[in-house]
């Protein structure tokens, strides 16, 4: 992805909490290649394309605030830090090499000192891989974590040091304001919620539905699926959830599993994956299985090109979008942190969505 460039707009978010510096509004690439998603990266299916100045963060409602005073550590400018950036799983996932760019990218435009790690989907490792960048000398933290538990190690060593945490996308089982400072996400739950309303529309609310599960011990798994049974049992009674199984959100165990399914389940109607990864594993054992476009309803999570043209060539019916872009909101929360100011402990990132209306004209915003 090009950078971009975002204003940053200070809000008050509740009277009690001011100057808020957590909601950063897409503004008109400045200084950067232009390309056809710089506008906005956010697109909303069958909606018209984000114009510049859509806001793509917010804190979570009810949320709190967080100082540096009430953390603990020292003011500083971030020019003069250097900043560690741990990244879970291998770049092979689109969703990954989108996330590492964007903050790489940001970094740069901010002419930032990163140094950066990849713990290859190992929980253990992407621990070492902390501890490392703290002996290296990093004075604040942006983690991308594998797991929710077992960060205690990292967190007693940052916490010695008086090392700032922002964690983004999955969430640690810790104490914010006091482990770290800030969670940056996407709301998982409501992705698991727009991915059942878009598999209703898709299968008419009736009939047999299997859910390839993500991997086990994060929250993005347990409320991507918490979403979708929630909004199935609400909304479509007729439509049956009758398999559910992981394919650890990698290409190769959707597949390997979506072949066990059509075998074990040969009037399936629906497949909702909980990454694209899984999905487009799904579409592989489907063709191998002879099946034709659109015999099976397959909805996704995440919203890279691959997935988003699976629905332009009808093997994918949707694709909610898990924005993979923190750099700006991760690096324009540590400024706002390390100047003294206070930053929302919870903030989500907006996520757009694919369907068969947009897909052809927003494929250029999936990543
Ligand atoms: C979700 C992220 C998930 C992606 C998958 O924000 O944690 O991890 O949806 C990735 O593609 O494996």
């Amino acid at each position: 992805m090009k950078c971009s460039t975002i204003h940053r707009k200070k809000f008050l978010v509740r009277p009690a909490i001011v100057s808020l510096a957590a909601a950063v509004t897409l503004g008109a690439a400045a200084g950067c290649a232009k390309s056809e998603d710089d506008a906005s990266n956010t697109p909303e299916a069958s909606a018209p394309a984000a114009e510049a100045g859509q806001k793509v963060a917010s804190p979570r409602p009810g949320g709190k605030g967080c100082t540096i005073e009430a953390y603990g550590g020292e003011k500083t400018d971030l020019k003069d830090a250097t900043i560690g950036f741990s990244q879970s799983e291998k770049e092979a996932n689109p969703f990954r090499i989108a996330e590492t760019e964007s903050i790489k990218d940001e970094a740069e435009k901010r002419g930032l000192k990163l140094l950066t790690a990849n713990a290859q989907s190992q929980f253990s490792k992407q621990i070492s891989d902390v501890q490392d960048l703290l002996a290296k000398g990093a004075d604040l933290l942006v983690i991308a974590p594998l797991n929710s538990d077992g960060w205690e190690p990292v967190l007693r060593a940052a916490a010695a040091k008086k090392v700032p945490i922002v964690t983004i996308d999955r969430k640690i089982n810790a104490t914010p304001c006091k482990d770290y400072v800030s969670f940056i996400a996407s709301d998982f739950v409501e992705q698991g919620r727009r991915a059942a309303d878009q598999m209703i529309e898709a299968t008419g609310g009736k009939g047999k539905v299997a859910i390839l599960l993500g991997s086990a011990g994060n929250n993005v798994t347990t409320e991507r699926t918490k979403g979708f049974k929630d909004r199935i049992a609400e909304k479509a009674p007729d439509l049956e959830i009758v398999f559910e199984q992981t394919g650890d959100f990698a290409r190769e165990k959707g597949q390997q599993v979506t072949e066990q399914l059509i075998q074990s389940q040969p009037g399936i109607t629906g497949i909702y994956a909980e990454n694209d990864e899984m999905g487009l594993g799904a579409v592989g054992a489907l063709k191998g299985a002879g099946k034709k476009p659109g015999d099976i309803k397959i909805i996704t999570i995440d919203g890279t090109r691959n997935a988003v043209q699976g629905i332009v060539d009808g093997w994918i019916h949707g694709v909610i979008e898990s924005n993979p872009r923190f750099g700006p909101l991760a690096f324009e929360t540590l400024d706002s942190f390390t100047r003294g100011e206070e930053v929302a402990q919870d903030i989500v990132i907006q996520d757009g969505a694919y369907d068969t209306k947009n897909a052809k004209q927003d494929i250029g915003k999936a990543y």
